[in-house]
């Protein structure tokens, strides 16, 4: 299924009046604060967010996983998949591959395909949390971290091989998540472990090309439920460090014990400029995978305020790697998707209202009412105006779901691949 600009402007018609009218109040409002309209609406026309491979089916747990029907069975079908996001949205011109899910069976015809939907290859994820068949070695009691040197070069290897499919497509970014840890107190040897990792990093980080980033994914438990060898954002911290300049950390919202202050993270990581990339999400428990947005959407335009802070102050840090990393149990993948984007632009057009001199001078005289009033005020704002006005310029909907649902999406991919068609991933 692809969709052409005409039937989305054809559908935008209908609620072209009523934008105009929302964005013009909103624009006076702010143009009366001081602030560049224009430059935010192109801020966010530039914000290309990564949509993960693994995620174009429905997700699933241990007790079960209800498919949507039509879904992608191929990395063709995904790449389309991704393009009718894509062409609603204007924000997600670029995917995120998982390794061996998805590898291309046609490097070019791939390419050609990525090329004509605009939708760039990001970083390319390795696995080694699951034994692949006929693999020489187990990863079960851990891969880049394992006692045994045969499992942790078939590891090495692997990431390896990563690095040349990406090379193939353009990636620029390898990243590494390893689910390497125990379950018991004694199982492991934290300090061996945590050494065997450095260790299998660097041999990765040397067949890294000169243009290449490493990525380093921390997470605090599952599926291991006692110890984690990545854990958080200090081990991730200290294995960038230990292996050079290419190599950063990544940080899953998910991926976060309770009540841990992300925004204090990110703005730490931003200072050592090492912050790589993102993986979006939310969650109220766990790694729940969520809809960004849906359980803590304050939590992300905090957030959200450090990384602006960042990108003004920091030029010790690299541009980041936007991506979505997320799991689909009860809602249509595609419309997960789509309200993921869209909350993840919002909460980055609220950050840009933020005066961050007017906050800086209110945190200088300790004026902590005031620093409160500055952020609530752009977090009380209503940009989907704004958001609106970026898709529009770009030929996107201004209402993505909406225009998914009229343009019967669901049930048009449901035509063409019927109801038995799995996509590989989580
Ligand atoms: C681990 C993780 C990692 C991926 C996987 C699909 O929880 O966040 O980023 O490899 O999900
Ligand atoms: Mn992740």
């Amino acid at each position: 299924m692809k969709l052409n600009k005409t039937q989305i402007h054809d559908i935008n018609q209908k609620d072209l009046k009523s934008h105009e009218s929302d964005f013009n109040y909103l624009s006076d409002k702010l143009t009366n604060k001081g602030l560049d309209v224009n430059s935010i609406v192109s801020k966010l026309k530039d914000f290309q967010v990564a949509i993960p491979s693994w995620a174009l089916g429905a997700g699933g747990t241990r007790f079960g996983r209800f498919s949507f029907y039509g879904e992608p069975s191929s990395l063709e079908q995904k790449i389309d998949d991704i393009g009718v996001i894509h062409a609603l949205t204007q924000t997600a011109g670029a995917v995120s591959l998982h390794i061996p899910w998805d590898i291309p069976s046609d490097y070019n015809a791939i390419k050609e395909k990525a090329d004509a939907l605009n939708i760039k290859f990001d970083a390319v994820n390795s696995n080694t949390f699951q034994d692949q068949k006929g693999a020489q070695e187990t990863y079960k009691y851990g891969s880049l971290s394992n006692t045994s040197k045969a499992v942790r070069e078939q590891a090495i290897q692997h990431n390896l091989d990563v690095i040349n499919i990406g090379n193939k497509l353009g990636s620029k970014a390898l990243t590494v998540w390893l689910a390497d840890g125990s379950c018991f107190p004694g199982q492991n040897n934290f300090q061996t472990a945590f050494q065997n990792t450095q260790d299998s990093l660097i041999d990765i980080y040397k067949g890294l090309p000169d243009d290449w980033k490493m990525l380093v994914e921390y997470k605090p438990y599952e599926p291991n439920f006692y110890s984690t060898v990545i854990q958080d954002w200090g081990a991730s911290l200290m294995l960038a460090n230990g292996c050079g300049d290419k190599a950063y950390t990544l940080v899953d919202l998910g991926h976060h014990l309770p009540n841990s202050n992300i925004e204090q993270i990110v703005s730490i990581l931003q200072l050592k400029g090492k912050l790589g990339g993102f993986h979006f999400n939310d969650s109220k428990y766990g790694d729940d995978d969520l809809t960004v947005g849906s359980i803590k959407p304050y939590a992300l335009f905090l957030i959200f305020n450090e990384l602006v802070y960042g990108m003004e102050n920091n030029p010790q840090n690299p541009d980041l790697a936007w991506m979505i990393d997320a799991s689909h149990n009860v809602k249509d993948p595609l419309e997960d998707l789509i309200q993921s984007l869209e909350a993840i632009q919002e909460a980055y057009a609220k950050a840009l209202l933020i005066n961050q001199a007017d906050l800086k001078a209110a945190q200088l005289h300790h004026d902590v009412v005031k620093c409160q009033e500055i952020l609530q005020d752009a977090y009380r704002t209503d940009v989907r105006a704004l958001l609106q006005q970026a898709r529009l310029d770009a030929g996107g909907a201004l209402s993505p779901i909406n225009a998914y649902r009229n343009l019967n999406v669901r049930n048009e991919l449901i035509t063409e691949r019927g109801k038995n068609t799995v996509a590989t991933g989580l």
